[in-house]
């Protein structure tokens, strides 16, 4: 394929429940949208994860416009790609930005699909005809509200709950949680609030049998993590801490990690998962694919990744109608009895909704 224009749209559309985390609340999800188009009028679509502020991460929807203008979108236009592993290749002297070079690489796989006639899935060698899937909750006012819309949850079939804590707000919520349901898979994600001295809370969640602690610590520090994990039983997945596969070989060699949440857009696309997939399995490390509050187009590729055989923990990718009134694609993402059934169409297997693409589109540029 050659590549020969790009459409880059910013994109605001508005979140059905606030998503609160330790770091604040979302009430928006504000995201760049990529659309490419080669030669022969084939189109893929690629979405960045990067949010309006750099509180999960150092990218942002800006940064990752200014790289993809002056740096990424320069790399690949015009150039002849025979698959999408060159791409990874293409980006190799520009340092990080993993999330804004995700955006292009999942528009170059979704073309790659198309043009040799398979679902993303199928290409990314995925073989699962079904995914399970679980639900991140954001923190909430009250215990009992937090009780009551895991009750809701539970009764939709999703296959383990999340739960966002941060200090002051995680003992008493996940204590209250285990009591009212003794036997679901429960977990905790800190998004980085805590650090080593705050042991005894630790110690405390130890005692509630949850699946795992998501990124208690901070994203650069993999040796505390060590720390922790071996003073407590709880496996401890990392989040923030994993930018690639060389982060992920180190985290697992020093016994930072015993599970690994892979996000697309955090490891700079979707070679990248696959690889830390591999490695991962045969490490006989567990993965499971985690959540931006994506659009259709960054779900649909989560989705499509989650159809490899190591994600055997449910991942966050809940359905379309769990985040938006209406979403970009058609058919929806759904989530029945928590599955979502992996489409076996060419591409991404879900068409794009462009009146809705216009609805939400605040700006756009196009490249040539
Ligand atoms: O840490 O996994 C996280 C949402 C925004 C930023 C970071 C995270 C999350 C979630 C929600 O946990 C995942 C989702 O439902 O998409
Ligand atoms: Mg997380």
């Amino acid at each position: 394929m050659n590549i020969k224009e790009i459409v880059i749209r910013r994109m605001k559309m508005k979140l059905k429940a606030p998503f609160t985390t330790s770091f604040g609340t979302m009430e928006n999800k504000d995201f760049l949208l990529l659309e490419a188009i080669d030669e022969q009028g084939v189109v893929g679509w690629g979405e960045s994860v990067a949010f309006l502020a750099p509180w999960y991460n150092e990218e942002t929807l800006q940064t990752n416009w200014h790289m993809l203008e002056e740096f990424l979108i320069p790399q690949i236009l015009h150039q002849e790609i025979t698959h999408p592993d060159e791409v990874t290749k293409m980006f190799q002297t520009i340092k990080q930005n993993q999330m804004a070079k995700s955006t292009i690489e999942g528009a170059i796989w979704d073309i790659y699909a198309q043009k040799t006639n398979q679902s993303l899935a199928r290409a990314l060698g995925g073989e699962k005809e079904h995914i399970d899937v679980g639900i991140s909750i954001g923190i909430q006012s009250s215990t009992s509200d937090l009780v009551q819309l895991v009750d809701t949850y539970i009764k939709d079939g999703f296959k383990r709950i999340k739960v966002k804590i941060k200090p002051g707000n995680d003992i008493e919520p996940l204590r209250a949680l285990r009591e009212r349901f003794p036997d679901i898979p429960i977990m905790a994600d800190a998004n980085s609030a805590y650090r080593l001295e705050d042991i005894a809370v630790f110690q405390e969640l130890d005692k509630l049998d949850l699946m795992m602690i998501e990124q208690p610590l901070a994203s650069d520090d993999i040796i505390d993590h060590a720390s922790l994990q071996k003073q407590i039983t709880t496996p401890i997945c990392l989040d923030e801490s994993i930018h690639s596969l060389e982060d992920t070989r180190k985290a697992v060699e020093i016994g930072a990690a015993k599970i690994i949440n892979i996000k697309i857009g955090r490891v700079g696309g979707l070679t990248e998962a696959k690889k830390i997939h591999d490695y991962c399995q045969t490490k006989e490390i567990p993965v499971w694919c985690g959540g931006m509050l994506e659009a259709g187009v960054g779900r649909a590729h989560n989705v499509a990744l989650t159809s490899l055989v190591n994600f055997t923990m449910p991942g966050d990718t809940a359905g379309s109608n769990r985040y938006f009134e209406k979403d970009i694609i058609s058919p929806e993402v759904v989530a029945r009895n928590g599955t979502i059934e992996v489409p076996q169409t060419s591409g991404i297997g879900y068409d794009i909704d462009r009146e809705a693409v216009q609805q939400y589109t605040t700006d756009y540029k196009v490249y040539r």
